[in-house]
């Protein structure tokens, strides 16, 4: 059985988790409409990273026997400047989802909960590799700067990624849903 303090704190990220793939959702609908289809998809495709973290939290508070209680969700921005506004958004909203992991990892240690630690740890390296992207993403729109062409590369280049579902965790015994 999981602690109600731990339960709470996961309820909540579930939420947060659902607010970044409604916030990735804006922002795929935002470049649709500046005719970017490749940046787009990219997001949509963001969009998806976000669903399963949200119900890899869920299976496993379904799993600990928790009960959730589903939370309103925030509306996102919906307008941005440039391609490089959304991305500098985009890295500093994962920095705070690092940081908001990073929480729930000091919850669990609290709690003495070795097995939401378990899961919690897939979500640590998970981060890593969300803000690997997009300063990857950041460092190419800064070069690509004022030039029309390298943009419809890059939304090319970007156009084509796919969602694959996360490998399962080995310790957590939790697989994509
Ligand atoms: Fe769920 O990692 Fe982004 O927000």
């Amino acid at each position: 059985m999981i602690s109600h303090t731990m339960l709470e704190a996961l309820n909540r990220q579930i939420n947060r988790e659902l607010y970044s793939a409604y916030l990735y959702l804006s922002m795929a609908a935002w470049f649709s409409a500046e005719n970017l289809p490749g940046f787009a998809n990219w997001m949509r495709v963001q969009v998806q990273e976000e669903q399963f973290h949200a119900m890899k939290f869920f299976d496993y508070c379904a799993a600990r026997g928790g009960r959730l209680t589903m939370l309103q969700i925030e509306a996102p921005p919906n307008t941005w400047d440039s391609p490089l506004a959304v991305f500098e958004a985009t890295y500093a909203h994962e920095q705070k989802v690092t940081k908001m992991i990073y929480d729930l990892v000091d919850i669990a240690a609290k709690e003495k909960d070795h097995a939401t630690s378990n899961l919690l740890r897939w979500y640590v390296d998970e981060q890593v590799e969300e803000e690997e992207n997009d300063t990857d993403i950041l460092g190419k729109l800064k070069r690509v700067g004022t030039d029309t062409n390298a943009l419809l590369m890059l939304d090319k280049e970007l156009g084509m990624r796919v969602f694959t579902p996360p490998a399962p965790a080995g310790s957590s015994g939790q697989g994509a849903p």
